[in-house]
């Protein structure tokens, strides 16, 4: 009914992982907090959200869309008309149908969403400012709050599109659909045995589904100490860092770190910059963690090791894959020659050649007509 995607933008709508009909969620309700907001980029942060997932939204800063004459911190603290003294900050000329960046601070959060809200916007993502919790809150539009951490990269990234996703139901409102040339999974593995995949098409023409890879994980040991203020600052306490080099002509990268290969009963973080701008980051409650670039700009980029939660120091390995354009002679692609609207088709993918306790990323590409979803990311542990 609803779901989550990453774009491949710079244009607007060019969804990337879609089902073929994806749905606007006006407005639901459910029952758990966490929440991930999903940029353009295909960078996706972690927060808190009751909200349902939404389709992609033109995102503004609230900077943006004052009204003439407001008070620049009541824009963009997003006051609604009452708080505002009984005049409005938001204008609606500016917000309507869009995801709204505002502010934590001042009002209080709730707040924040019924001025959005009031000035018809569809939803908001609500920025910490300084180290702060985030919180779940029941908000007058779907939102996401997030952590001052990523508060630079999704500033920087604002103008493109968004979505966000907490993986529940209880889609209660009216939907509107869309159509889109390709359903495909975001994601296949195996351990070496063939992978039979299906994808539907929304359209009628030529098709082709290529190999990119498979390319073999760089692995990089390395041990953390504890951050006692469990606050993630580049020069900070408890972070170690490792240079990365993103060449031209990379499709995509990943930086993945596993519980089976970090020191038991530690929860690390991970984080990734180009120059001194964070392009990505993962987060969560253990060490499993996985930081992705889509499309990376070439260039070069640090990834941090952050000892969130350690029992004094914690060894790792930290696991990177840059993935080009092209086959690697270790994975076969079959796939329909055609497309056919409303049709689905199964791609196939063998593997050859492969080193066993070696762990392997590829994608398969697809083309045939404009506005294609991204690749489909095929991660092969033999
Ligand atoms: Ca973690
Ligand atoms: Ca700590």
């Amino acid at each position: 009914m609803s779901a989550a995607a990453g774009n491949s933008g710079p244009a607007s709508g060019t969804v990337a992982h879609p089902s073929p009909w994806i749905t606007t969620v006006a407005a639901g309700t459910h029952d758990r907090g966490e929440g991930s907001v999903t940029l353009g980029s295909g960078t996706t942060f972690s927060g808190t959200s009751l909200a349902t997932a939404t389709a992609f939204l033109p995102l503004i800063d609230a900077t943006a869309a004052g009204l003439t004459g407001a008070d620049p911190a009541a824009v963009a603290l997003c006051y609604s008309t009452s708080v505002n003294g009984g005049k409005p900050a938001l204008d609606p000329a500016k917000v309507a149908g869009k995801i709204v960046v505002c502010d934590r601070g001042s009002n209080v959060r709730v707040d924040k969403s019924l001025a959005v809200r009031e000035a018809g916007g569809a939803g908001m993502l609500l920025l910490n400012v300084t180290p702060n919790s985030v919180n779940a809150d029941f908000h007058y539009v779907p939102a996401v709050h997030l952590s001052d951490t990523v508060r630079d990269a999704v500033k920087a990234y604002v103008g493109g599109q968004l979505t966000w996703t907490d993986g529940v139901h209880s889609v209660r409102s009216p939907v509107v659909v869309r159509p889109l040339s390709l359903a495909a999974p975001a994601q296949v593995s195996s351990t070496g045995g063939p992978i039979n995949y299906n994808v539907t098409f929304g359209y009628t023409g030529g098709f082709t589904a290529s190999p990119r890879g498979l390319v073999a994980a760089t692995t990089t040991d390395g041990s953390v100490t504890d951050d006692p203020g469990d606050a993630f600052n580049p020069m900070g306490p408890g972070v170690v860092s490792f240079p990365v080099t993103i060449d031209p002509g990379t499709s995509y990268a990943r930086f993945s770190l596993f519980n089976a290969n970090v020191s038991p009963a530690s929860d690390i973080d991970l984080y990734v910059y180009r120059g001194t701008t964070l392009v990505a980051a993962s987060g969560g409650g253990t060490s499993n963690e996985e930081a992705n670039l889509v499309d990376p700009i070439a260039g070069n980029y640090t990834v941090y090791v952050h000892g969130f939660a350690v029992p004094g120091t914690a060894t790792f390995t930290l696991f990177t894959w840059r993935l080009g354009m092209t086959a690697a002679g270790n994975m076969a692609v079959t796939a329909p020659a055609a497309a056919v609207t409303g049709a689905t088709g199964t791609i196939g993918l063998t593997f050859s050649g492969l080193t066993p306790g070696t762990k392997y990323l590829g994608s398969v590409a697809y083309d045939g007509v404009a506005g294609l979803p991204n690749p489909t990311i095929v991660r092969v542990d033999p």
